[in-house]
């Protein structure tokens, strides 16, 4: 699990090691502080951790470099939710896609639906992205690649209607999973949020409890942004799950745990890479002990 930390974020626990074997000096401190902000932990998390790590080795000079590595473990453990799986009671479970422009949303949505394969569901996937001519192309293109269902409208029409179709067609053909792509959208572009409110009321209008899932797409490379994103996304449209994209392409691994330290929502997933398989289930417990391993 989570093996691409291993060419990536491991020498985080490297460093510090490195760092406190010898008795540290200011300087030191401050190296570690830039470390833990590099990594991505948050500004806020890296000097509070520094500070405590100060204050232990003032109650004990010889603390050895493992025991400063296992304190950082067990602060960065502290308070993480346990993974949560994803809901799969309902049929058909529909999934809403979510973020801004570039975030991964559209490939996110092919890899959840090459997963949903894997399992021997049934897949529809649905152009709610009708923005551009090239988004619905791209998800096209997704949808014959992997063989599955497809539901497409007019560029430039209400993504609503395509969520509404969508959902008339999956519960007549019997399909277990659907899944909804939508227009990138800045969080702070309020009519466009009120769009999202939009496609969640007529989901409601077909399936009742629908969406079940609305998983935001994070690029893990935007750092702290990522959590703002979170928050206002979440106040126009309850997010039940985050999927934290690119984390192959950044050695900031810590944001994952900065977002989970921050916000109750938990990351569903993280993309590792372009290709349809490279998604895994994140559970932080397992991704802390991965960046220590
Ligand atoms: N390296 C890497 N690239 C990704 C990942 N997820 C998406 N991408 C790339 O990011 C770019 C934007 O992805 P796209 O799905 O079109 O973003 P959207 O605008 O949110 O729909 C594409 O070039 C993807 O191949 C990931 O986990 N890792
Ligand atoms: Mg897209």
């Amino acid at each position: 699990m989570f093996s691409f930390l291993k060419k990536i974020v491991s020498p985080f626990a490297k460093k510090i090691k490195a760092l406190f074997s010898n008795p540290p000096d200011d300087a030191a401190f401050e190296h570690l502080e830039q470390i833990l902000y590099e990594a991505d932990l948050g500004a806020e998390m890296a000097a509070q951790l520094v500070d405590q790590i100060r204050g232990l080795y003032k109650k004990n000079g010889k603390l050895t470099s493992e025991e400063v590595l296992a304190f950082v473990k067990k602060e960065l453990l502290q308070g993480l939710l346990p993974y949560r799986p994803p809901t799969d009671r309902a049929k058909p479970l529909v999934i809403l896609v979510v973020g801004v422009n570039g975030s991964g949303k559209t490939t996110s949505l092919a890899k959840l639906a090459a997963h949903y394969l894997r399992e021997g569901k049934k897949v529809l996937i649905a152009a709610g992205d009708t923005f551009r001519a090239a988004a619905i192309e791209q998800l096209e293109t997704w949808a014959k690649r992997l063989g599955v269902d497809f539901v497409k409208s007019q560029p430039n029409s209400d993504p609503s209607g395509v969520a509404f179709d969508a959902l008339a067609a999956a519960k007549a053909r019997g399909i277990d999973v659907v899944l909804i792509d939508t227009a990138g959208r800045l969080q702070t572009k309020t009519e466009l949020m009120h769009e999202l409110a939009k496609v969640r009321r007529i989901c409601q209008k077909q399936i009742p409890d629908a969406p079940h899932e609305t998983l935001l797409v994070v690029d893990a490379t935007i750092g702290q942004n990522a959590i703002d994103q979170a928050k206002t996304f979440h106040q126009f449209t309850p997010l039940t799950g985050i999927i934290l994209t690119k984390l192959d392409g950044t050695a900031k691994g810590g944001i994952a745990i900065a977002i989970q330290k921050q916000l109750t929502i938990p990351i569903q997933w993280i993309g590792t890479g372009e290709g349809a398989e490279d998604l895994e289930r994140f559970d932080p417990i397992s991704y802390v002990n991965a960046l220590f391993s």
